[in-house]
């Protein structure tokens, strides 16, 4: 099975049994599992232990890219009795005031960072989405999509490597092919790569393109689709090659969930900025001997790309500060 390893096994082995089965989530549809396991597919819902734990947690719902434990019962029904512990995952914050986080993958090796060339890519954007993938524990890569579409896609792909410098960035396309040589070399024949992105960037056409035949729905070319988003849920494709895709539905709101090593990762030179100020606790305002401010007047520092640092870290702030806020009324009501 498609990333099965040492450690996914040693924490199966305390649930092996022999109506026990290990096995990898594949999609999940209304509170029912499909699992990949050794003796092939099986459907399966919640048991007992994941109710309960969802309940207290809702990122604990098993989710595409979980490893699991499933158990067979002698009516034959199945059901998802444990999910083992995520090496890595992909969190978003759910929409609305609720401070939650919404597992969107798990237990990926590569994030694919998903943005097409045309229109130009927003640069706020590629960062927000960079430090949720940093965030994951996953490696990112920047995949540069419909680039049968542009004649500058090298320039754009060379701008996009200035605001992420230690994150590989490939052009890939679809229709002719470009690309996908390499991001099969990535994936190696045994990682799994998540594909996250805003709607109709091309998530599922190249997910198609890795496998070469159209096992996921696309948007038709003449719906102009505005605001519709065509995937509705995860999905993990494995390709002919070896190695998996988890196919994501676009994100179209995406809030910070606890993200703060992600940004740091995705703004390391600010990091670097601030550790050279000559005040520990400066705030970067108006403190003399800053050098976040010094960059910003002499230009080596964007005043967007600080804009965007100083967006992404408020609101991860305000949902830390949230989550604080319901974890203590939980504890009174519990008394
Ligand atoms: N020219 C060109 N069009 C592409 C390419 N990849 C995708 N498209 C088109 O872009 C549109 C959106 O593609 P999808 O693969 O459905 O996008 P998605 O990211 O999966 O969208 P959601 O599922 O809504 O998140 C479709 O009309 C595709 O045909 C490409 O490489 N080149
Ligand atoms: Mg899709
Ligand atoms: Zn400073």
């Amino acid at each position: 099975m498609i990333g099965y390893d040492a450690a996914t096994a040693a924490s199966f082995a305390p649930w092996d049994a022999a109506d026990a089965a290990v096995g990898r989530v594949v999609r999940v549809d209304r509170g029912v599992a499909s699992v990949l396991t050794e003796q092939g597919p099986v459907r399966a819902s919640w048991g007992a232990p994941v109710l309960q734990r969802v309940a207290h947690d809702p990122t604990e719902a098993p989710c595409a890219g979980d490893w699991c434990v499933v158990r067979t019962w002698p009516d034959h029904r199945v059901t998802v009795e444990h999910v083992l512990p995520r090496r890595t995952a992909v969190v978003r914050s759910t929409a609305g005031k609720a401070a939650e986080g919404q597992v969107v993958c798990a237990n990926v090796d590569l994030v694919g960072v998903v943005v097409a060339l045309h229109p130009l890519p927003a640069e706020s954007r590629i960062e927000r989405l960079l430090a949720m993938a940093w965030q994951s524990g996953a490696r990112p890569v920047l995949l540069l999509t419909k680039a049968d579409l542009v004649a500058d896609g090298d320039e754009v792909a060379d701008d996009v490597r200035r605001l992420a410098p230690d994150v590989e960035v490939i052009q890939v396309s679809s229709r002719t092919g470009l690309g996908l040589d390499r991001v099969r070399e990535l994936v190696d024949g045994h990682a799994t790569l998540a594909l996250v992105g805003t709607s109709g960037h091309g998530k599922s056409s190249l997910t198609n393109a890795l496998v070469g035949a159209e096992v996921l729905p696309t948007r038709e070319i003449r719906d102009d689709g505005r605001g519709r988003h065509t995937s509705v849920r995860r999905e993990l494709v494995l390709l002919p090659g070896g190695g998996a895709v988890i196919d994501t539905p676009g994100l179209r709101s995406l809030g910070m969930f606890e993200a703060e090593e992600g940004i740091a990762h995705t703004f390391a030179d600010i990091d670097a900025l601030a550790a050279r100020c000559r005040f520990d606790d400066c705030a970067h305002r108006s403190e003399p001997g800053c050098q976040v401010l010094a960059a910003l007047a002499d230009g080596t520092l964007p005043q967007r790309r600080w804009e965007s640092y100083v967006q992404l870290t408020k609101e991860t702030a305000a949902m830390a500060a949230r989550r604080h806020v319901r974890r203590q009324r939980k504890r009174k009501d519990r008394g």
